[in-house]
């Protein structure tokens, strides 16, 4: 082969490659889907407890451990903790002075466990896990959960703490049903994690509004509205004023978002920013997003200021404001 058409070979081949390397690139960039760096770990979650809760699944991930592991691990510590009087052990009961928790739990093939309107067990994300690992369902509720967690070797407990008690009483005077914003700032644990096989998981645990009507349920224990996680994308996790996002499906509006190619900070204001254009009372609530994508970038967004999120890799530990609307 002479030198010109030698040439002529190598720039066709040449052609033909870099127009193939930029059409995957194309084709990358209309899904959204971020490559994921095997060993960037990372765990993020909603309020200031979850800076002891990320604690937690960092142990487990620093470890090689899944992401599922840690995400369990890590919302059982706001869940037992009676200062945190929005998850679990000690929460405010609702009005009939009933602590009754919502919860679920999703992995890296899509499974994912639910248990909601669940008294007298503490720790409701790890029967959410084995109603994900032990049965063919998603959900269970009300005493089906209990007498599910029961027959799986959980403790019956009263979860009524006397501080939660004294405040059902003290909000018994006038029984009125106010949600206030950023109640106490210590709200629901969604928390998300990427392990280090590049893997995504996310939980999320409560004991729901404040003083609700018996047998109330919010968006925490339902998948796509308070989690949801897709492993080829991203995960997102929501706290504040269930029905917003409920009626928005929003934790999957997030991850569709970040599908079509935006960041989790897009992608949450695009989820707030639905929220506000279709519910008209959405100024009188609070709604914070939270998203990790599988790249490990995380975003959040939020209606009323105040809302923060607790974010551990291998730098360290750190509390972050996110940006509101309001
Ligand atoms: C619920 N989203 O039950 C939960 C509670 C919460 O801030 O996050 N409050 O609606």
């Amino acid at each position: 082969m002479n030198s010109k058409r030698r040439f002529l070979k190598l720039s066709v081949i040449s052609t033909a490659l870099l127009s193939s390397t930029s059409y995957l690139a194309k084709a990358f960039a209309a899904t959204g889907k971020k490559q994921s760096k095997k060993g960037k770990a990372i765990v993020v979650s909603t309020w200031a407890h979850g800076l002891p809760a990320n604690d937690a699944a960092w142990q487990v991930l620093t470890k090689n451990g899944k992401a599922i592991d840690a995400v369990e691990q890590g919302v059982r510590v706001p869940e037992a903790d009676p200062n945190v009087m929005t998850v679990g052990y000690g929460g405010y009961p609702d009005r009939e002075g009933k602590v009754t928790l919502d919860a679920c739990i999703m992995d890296e093939n899509q499974n994912c466990g639910s248990v909601a309107f669940l008294q007298h067990i503490k720790h409701p994300i790890s029967v959410a896990r084995l109603v994900m690992d032990k049965t063919p369902h998603v959900m269970l509720v009300g005493d089906g959960a209990l007498n599910f967690a029961i027959a799986q070797g959980f403790k019956e407990e009263n979860l009524l703490t006397d501080k939660a008690d004294a405040a059902w009483r003290a909000w018994l005077v006038k029984s009125k049903y106010e949600p206030v914003i950023n109640i106490e700032n210590h709200d629901t644990i969604g928390m998300l994690a990427l392990d280090q096989h590049g893997d995504l998981s996310g939980a999320c645990t409560t004991s729901g509004a404040a003083f609700k009507m018996s047998g109330r349920v919010g968006d925490s224990p339902l998948i796509g509205a308070g989690l949801y996680v897709d492993n080829d994308i991203g995960a997102a996790t929501a706290t504040g004023m269930g029905e917003l996002m409920i009626k928005t499906v929003g934790c999957h509006l997030v991850v569709e978002m970040m599908r079509q190619g935006m960041s989790p900070t897009q992608a949450c204001k695009a989820a707030v920013d639905r929220i506000a254009n279709k519910l008209g009372d959405y100024r009188d609530f609070q709604v914070g997003f939270l998203a990790l994508n599988k790249a490990g970038e995380f975003g959040s967004y939020c209606i009323q200021s105040g809302f923060n999120y607790a974010v551990t890799d291998k730098s360290g530990s750190k509390l972050l404001d996110a940006n509101s609307i309001l």
